[in-house]
């Protein structure tokens, strides 16, 4: 299209002009399974990297047949589908940062770490998804333990809600103490950071400890009643992904990250007769203004 045509059709459609001049955004990528009700998964991941003013790219490791009442099935892809998704985007795209959501099997997990031992990249954000909100096993056992082992050491943060950390610990959440217990014992299996979300416990506050070798950090938020909380644990991580993408530091993300969860929540849009999703572009939330 030529400068005059492209000037016609912008006119038309009452849009500013394209311009190639503008920043390139940083890209992000999620390797994680899909919700094809868009709040969780790859498409909760890809709006957020979004708000967030990323380019998200994705590699599917699995279909999951489910609504905002629950996860009905799911497909997992072969290890070799995985990594020909990942080694095709890192051939066109410099990446800036990684997360990983579900990893359904132990292959999987096995080709993610491996790619990733051999393409470092220190913005690499693994959410340790166990099981959805709705009670479905979105990974085995085997798999856990392949993703404590193979993944955990090549991570900037893990992200485990309080159910997860209980599981990788033994350690039972019932307070900021334990939380802080529980996440000295992820952090040995060798991440550089963990933050345990306790959204589900049962307090006034929804508390986040973040731990790392300097210490722990507790993060506290005023909890919101509300249903529409399908895919919060997808969206906090991918924002910290796309946040450790501009260049932050984990601490204010994880702030920034909090607040934009918040607001999510409240916008939410009611969908669905289940947990609804959240509202991945709030009113409310201003990047800029929130840095
Ligand atoms: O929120 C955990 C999660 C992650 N990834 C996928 C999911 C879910 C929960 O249902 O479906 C694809």
């Amino acid at each position: 299209m030529d400068d005059d045509a492209r000037a016609l059709m912008n006119e038309a459609l009452d849009v500013p002009p394209v311009s190639n001049q503008r920043r390139k955004p940083p890209v992000v990528m999620t390797i994680a399974g899909f919700d094809p009700s868009a709040g969780a998964g790859i498409l909760a991941d890809i709006k957020t990297i979004s708000a967030f003013g990323g380019y998200g790219v994705a590699a599917i490791t699995s279909l999951t047949v489910q609504n905002t009442q629950g996860v009905f099935g799911a497909q997992h892809q072969r290890r070799e589908f995985v990594r020909d998704q990942i080694e095709c985007l890192v051939t066109d795209f410099r990446i800036a940062a990684i997360k990983t959501g579900m990893l359904p099997t132990p292959d999987i997990i096995a080709e993610v770490a491996d790619f990733l031992s051999t393409n470092p990249l220190a913005n690499v954000v693994v959410d340790p998804v166990i099981r959805s909100t709705s009670g479905f096993d979105l990974s085995d056992d085997l798999a856990v333990a392949a993703l404590v082992q193979h993944l955990f050491p090549l991570a900037a943060v893990v992200t485990p809600n309080a159910a997860e950390a209980e599981r990788l610990t033994g350690i039972r959440i019932v307070d900021t103490a334990a939380m802080e217990q529980a996440a000295a014992a992820i952090l040995a299996f060798g991440p550089r950071a963990v933050l345990i979300k306790g959204g589900d416990v049962k307090s006034a506050c929804a508390t986040d400890v973040l731990l790392d070798a300097t210490g722990a950090v507790v993060f506290n938020a005023p909890r919101v009643a509300s249903s529409s909380t399908h895919g919060t644990g997808c969206t906090l991580s991918a924002a910290l992904a796309a946040l450790l993408a501009r260049g932050m530091t984990l601490g204010p993300a994880i702030r920034i990250a909090k607040r934009y969860i918040h607001e999510a929540i409240i916008a939410a849009p009611g969908l669905g007769h289940g947990h609804g999703p959240l509202n991945h572009f709030p009113a409310g939330f201003e990047l800029e203004r929130a840095r």
